[in-house]
């Protein structure tokens, strides 16, 4: 193992990156993941409001997994978080076992920041659960934070799932919108009922008694539990899947006040249905 070194200026190996962040007592005890797509116009507010909320002194990793998206989502991360900000870019051959188009990785200069950013890119637009499942080969950390970019999931709650994964010694920490006190803003009647008939299909199908929300996009997991799944669905809801294929865990949810996104346009279709329908099958098959 060593990986490319010496490559050009800036370019170093996942293993040279994970001794440099062992050398400085800065290995990440949490990975978050953001999956994007044309999320230009959120990506910004998004990594700052992260940066801003989590309270906890613990050293952790922003990783970005985007589809090469047109409106230039990455490009915005590198403008602003680079040498003038206190940050070095590098390029990086691969992460792990994710060998995509194009990786940087964002690290800072000096000791004011406690987190580095991860960018994969990934030449074509291959899916939300692949761009999740490549965030996580590529993390390094214990504990996995899935979110989304359109900032529908505040990151106001990112200290109460890394403090509830500890304190309640869960295995997962689901936000929930549907749990006593949680919330959906924004959206249309047509789409809460959708979600809701989707809520109740799979919580009775799957006998997710304990969940009120399996198919929140909003989590943080135990890596230990996603090394034993083998994921075979597509489209969106990566958390069914991981329910449905680990039974035993256990669980826990908090809830939330989901926000409907504000800016970008929704990557929703017809073809969700679809998806959900097919993914259905797959579990319902599987189980
Ligand atoms: N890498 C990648 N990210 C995606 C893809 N599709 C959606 N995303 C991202 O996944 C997250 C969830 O997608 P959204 O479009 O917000 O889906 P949604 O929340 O169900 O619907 P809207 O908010 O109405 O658009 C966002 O951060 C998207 O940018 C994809 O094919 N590849
Ligand atoms: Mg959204």
């Amino acid at each position: 193992m060593g990986g490319i070194i010496g490559m050009g200026k800036n370019t170093i190996c996942v293993k040279t990156q994970e001794k440099i962040l062992k050398d400085k007592n800065k290995f990440p005890s949490f990975s978050i993941i953001i999956p994007t797509y044309n999320e230009s116009l959120n990506i910004i507010d998004l990594i700052d409001s992260i940066k801003n909320n989590i309270t906890d002194s613990a050293y952790y990793e922003v990783i970005i997994v985007d589809d090469n998206s047109p409106d230039g989502t990455t490009n915005k991360i590198l403008d602003k978080y680079n040498e003038s900000n206190g940050f070095t870019i590098y390029n990086i051959q691969y992460f792990n076992d994710v060998h995509p188009y194009k990786n940087f990785l964002i690290y800072p200069s000096h000791n004011s920041f406690n987190f580095f950013i991860k960018i994969i890119i990934r030449k074509d637009k291959t899916g939300l659960i692949s761009a999740i499942q490549d965030g996580i080969s590529s993390s390094i950390s214990d504990f996995i934070i899935i979110m989304d970019a359109d900032l529908s999931h505040s990151p106001s709650y990112l200290n109460l799932l890394i403090k509830e994964i500890k304190i309640s010694k869960s295995d997962i920490v689901i936000a929930s919108r549907y749990l006593k006190n949680g919330k959906i803003m924004g959206w249309p009647k047509k789409r809460i009922f959708y979600s809701k008939a989707a809520t109740f299909i799979s919580k009775s199908l799957f006998k997710l008694n304990n969940i009120t929300d399996p198919m929140s996009g909003f989590f943080i997991i135990k890596r230990d539990i996603l090394k034993n799944i083998k994921f075979n669905t597509s489209g969106y809801k990566i958390l069914l899947e991981i329910l449905v294929k680990s039974k035993n865990i256990k669980s826990k949810e908090i809830p939330y006040t989901f926000i409907n996104r504000r800016n970008g346009s929704s990557k929703l279709s017809s073809k969700v249905v679809v998806d959900f329908f097919k993914a259905i099958i797959t579990l319902y098959n599987y189980n």
